[in-house]
C-alpha cells in the first residue's frame, strides 16, 4: 500500500450505470504519482425514489427497463453506513467528492457523514466549479476544484505528502480554518489532452459498465473523444466553461483520435466492451480529415456499435457517410426549440428550420437511428412556442422523441437570466432535466409544463385530428391519467417496439 491515499466518491445518480471519463482520469493521474486511490460509488445504493431511466420510461421517451431482471439492485447497506465504513476501514488522507448540481445535496450529506474522520475534504465537478462560494460555505468542505482537477489534484496530493502549504494551488478554493481565512486561486490554462494517461477503470464494480439499452444490457464505455464544445448555446455549461476559460483562449480541446482508438481497442478487449459511448458534445464540428481518421481507426481496431450527438448544421451528405462507414448506430440531433425566435435570443442558436428539416432528411437516408433532442421550459417560452417544437419535430419524423425539460445549472449563462427573473434563487438546486421542471414562471406553470412534456410524443406521433383527446391527457386528474395510460400503450406498441 502507497503511503498517501485518496478516497474518491462518485456521488452519481441512483443506478445512472455509464462511467464518467472525468473519475477514471483523476484516478489514473493520482496512480501515476504514486498515489493509492479507492472509490466510493454511490451508483447501486438506494438514494432516490425514482431512477433517472424510470422517469423517461414514463414520459415515453425509451423502453421501460427492469433492473431487477438485469441483476442491477440497489444495495442492501445504507449509503451512510457504507461510506462511514469505507472511511474507517481505508483511512484516507484526502476525501474528493466528485459531483454535478443534482447530486450536491446527497454529497453534502455524505461528507457531513464522515466530518468526524476529520480528514480534509475536496468537492469537484461542474458545480464546485460554477458554484465554488455555495460548495465552500459548506462546514464538512476543506477544499474545492474550480475547473480541470487532474493536475491541481495531483500537486495537492504532493504537497499534503510533503507537508508543504497548499494555499496556493491553482484552480483551488482552500479554506484555512484556523486562521479563519479563505484562498481562492485563479484557474490554470487547459491541459492538454494528449499528456493524459488512459482512464483507470480498475476502481469501478463491473456493473458499471452495464449499460440498459432497448431492454437488455451492453457493456459500454465511456471514452473523452473532445473536452467541451466550441459553441456557447446559454442552456449548456458550455458557455460557462467558455467564460471562465475565456483569458486562456477557451475551454474546447480535441483528442488525439490515433491514441483515443489505441486505448479503446485495448479496454475493449479487456472489459468486453460491446458498445461505445464517446464523450463528444457536437461530434460533427470538426474536420471532415479527423472524422475520417477516426473512422477507419475505429473499424479497423475496435469495430462496435457507436451513437454519437451532433448539431443540424454539422450533419452534412459526406459525413453522414463517414458516420455511416464507421459503424454509427444512433445519432441524437439537437433541435431543442422549434421557435425560431428563441432559439436566435434565447438560446443563442441561430440554426434556421430548413436547416434543421435538411439535417433529418439526410439522416433518413442513411439506417443510423435518429433521435430528436428538445427542451421544453425554456424562460420566456409560451405553450405556442412549445407547439412550434412539437409542429417541427412533426416535420422532422425522427425515430425517437427525447423531451427534458429546461434545468437552469450552475454555468449555463441562462442561469443567470432566471435568478435575475426570480424563477430560481441563488442556492437552489436545478432538478435532474429528466424528473420534473426546477421553475413555475408566469406564462408557463410547472404544472402545465409538466403536462405538456408527458404529452410532447403523443403530441408529435398521432394525428392532429387527436390533439383535442391528447389535451386531456395533459392533465394530472383520474381522467386525464388514465387518458394518458390509454395513449401511453398506444405509443409504446406503435413507436416502441
Ligand atoms: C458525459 C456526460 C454525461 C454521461 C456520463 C456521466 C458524467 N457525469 O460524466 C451521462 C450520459 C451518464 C450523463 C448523465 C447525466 N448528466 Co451529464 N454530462 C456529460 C458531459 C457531456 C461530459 C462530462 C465529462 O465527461 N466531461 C469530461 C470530464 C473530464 O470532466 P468532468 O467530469 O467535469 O471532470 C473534471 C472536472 O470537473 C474535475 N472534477 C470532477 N470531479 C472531481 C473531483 C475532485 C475531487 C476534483 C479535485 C476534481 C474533479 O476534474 C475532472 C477532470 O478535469 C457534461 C457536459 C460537460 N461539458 O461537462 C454533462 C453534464 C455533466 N451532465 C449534466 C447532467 C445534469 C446530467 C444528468 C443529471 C442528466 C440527465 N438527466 O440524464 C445525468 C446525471 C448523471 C450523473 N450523476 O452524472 C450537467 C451537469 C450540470 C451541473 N452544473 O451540475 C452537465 C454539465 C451538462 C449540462 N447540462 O450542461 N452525463
Ligand atoms: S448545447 Fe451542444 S452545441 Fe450548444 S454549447 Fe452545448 S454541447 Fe455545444
Amino acid at each position: 500500500m502507497k503511503d498517501f491515499k485518496v478516497l474518491l466518491i462518485n456521488c452519481n445518480t441512483m443506478l445512472d450505470t455509464l462511467v464518467t471519463a472525468g473519475i477514471g482520469i483523476l484516478a489514473a493521474c493520482l496512480r501515476d504519482n504514486d498515489v493509492d486511490v479507492k472509490l466510493f460509488d454511490t451508483t447501486f445504493y438506494r438514494t432516490a425514489d425514482i431512477t433517472g431511466d424510470e422517469a423517461r420510461a414514463a414520459a415515453l421517451q425509451v423502453k421501460k427497463t427492469d433492473f431487477k431482471d438485469l441483476g442491477i439492485e440497489p444495495e442492501a447497506e445504507d449509503v451512510f453506513d457504507a461510506i462511514r465504513r469505507v472511511t474507517a476501514e481505508y483511512k484516507p488522507d484526502l476525501i474528493g467528492l466528485s459531483s454535478i448540481e443534482v447530486t450536491q445535496p446527497l454529497g453534502f450529506k455524505l461528507l457531513e457523514a464522515i466530518q468526524d474522520s476529520g480528514v480534509p475534504t475536496i468537492v469537484g465537478g461542474p458545480y464546485a466549479t460554477f458554484a465554488p462560494e455555495i460548495v465552500i460555505k459548506h462546514p464538512a468542505v476543506d477544499m474545492v476544484c474550480v475547473g480541470e482537477g487532474e493536475t491541481p489534484l495531483t500537486e495537492l496530493c504532493r504537497k499534503m505528502r510533503a507537508s508543504e502549504n497548499i494555499n496556493g494551488i491553482a484552480n483551488l478554493w482552500v479554506k484555512d480554518k484556523t486562521a479563519g481565512k479563505l484562498y481562492k486561486n485563479p484557474v490554470r490554462p487547459p491541459i492538454s489532452l494528449d499528456g493524459l494517461p488512459d482512464q483507470d477503470w480498475s476502481i469501478y464494480d463491473e456493473r458499471r459498465f452495464w449499460k440498459p439499452m432497448g431492454g437488455k444490457i451492453s457493456v459500454t464505455g465511456t471514452f473523452e473523444m473532445n473536452r467541451g464544445c466550441p459553441y456557447t448555446c446559454t442552456f449548456c455549461i458550455n458557455s460557462g466553461f467558455d467564460k471562465l476559460y475565456g483569458e486562456h483562449g477557451g475551454y474546447y480541446r480535441e483528442q488525439d483520435v490515433d491514441r483515443l482508438v489505441d486505448e479503446m481497442a485495448q479496454k475493449k478487449e479487456q472489459f468486453n466492451l460491446v458498445y461505445v459511448y464517446l464523450v463528444a458534445e457536437s461530434f460533427l464540428t470538426t474536420t471532415k480529415a479527423r472524422i475520417l481518421r477516426f473512422g477507419e481507426l475505429f473499424n479497423e481496431k475496435v469495430g462496435l456499435p457507436f451513437w454519437v450527438e451532433a448539431r443540424p448544421e454539422s450533419i452534412t451528405p459526406d459525413k453522414v457517410g463517414m458516420l455511416k462507414d464507421a459503424g454509427c448506430e444512433g445519432i441524437s440531433v439537437g433541435v431543442e426549440s422549434g421557435n425560431f425566435d428563441l432559439r436566435k435570443n434565447v438560446l443563442g442558436r441561430e440554426i434556421k428550420d430548413e436547416t434543421i428539416v435538411r439535417a433529418f432528411d439526410l439522416l433518413r437516408d442513411s439506417d443510423i437511428r435518429v433521435s430528436a433532442n428538445n427542451i421544453v421550459g425554456f424562460p420566456y417560452e409560451t405553450r405556442e412556442m412549445i407547439f412550434d417544437t412539437i409542429r417541427l419535430d412533426r416535420r422532422l419524423d425522427p425515430d425517437g422523441v427525447m423531451v427534458s425539460y429546461f434545468s437552469p445549472y450552475k454555468g449555463c449563462s441562462l442561469r443567470e437570466v432566471c435568478e435575475l427573473e426570480g424563477y430560481v434563487q441563488d442556492e437552489q438546486i436545478a432538478m435532474d432535466y429528466r424528473l420534473g421542471p426546477s421553475m413555475d414562471m408566469p406564462q408557463m406553470s410547472a404544472d402545465a409544463l409538466r403536462g405538456l412534456h408527458r404529452t410532447f410524443p403523443l403530441y408529435v406521433k398521432f394525428p392532429e385530428g387527436e390533439w383535442d383527446e391528447i389535451r386531456q391527457a395533459e392533465s394530472f386528474t383520474p381522467e386525464g391519467n388514465e387518458a394518458f395510460r390509454k395513449y401511453s400503450e398506444r405509443y409504446v406498441a406503435e413507436f416502441m417496439s
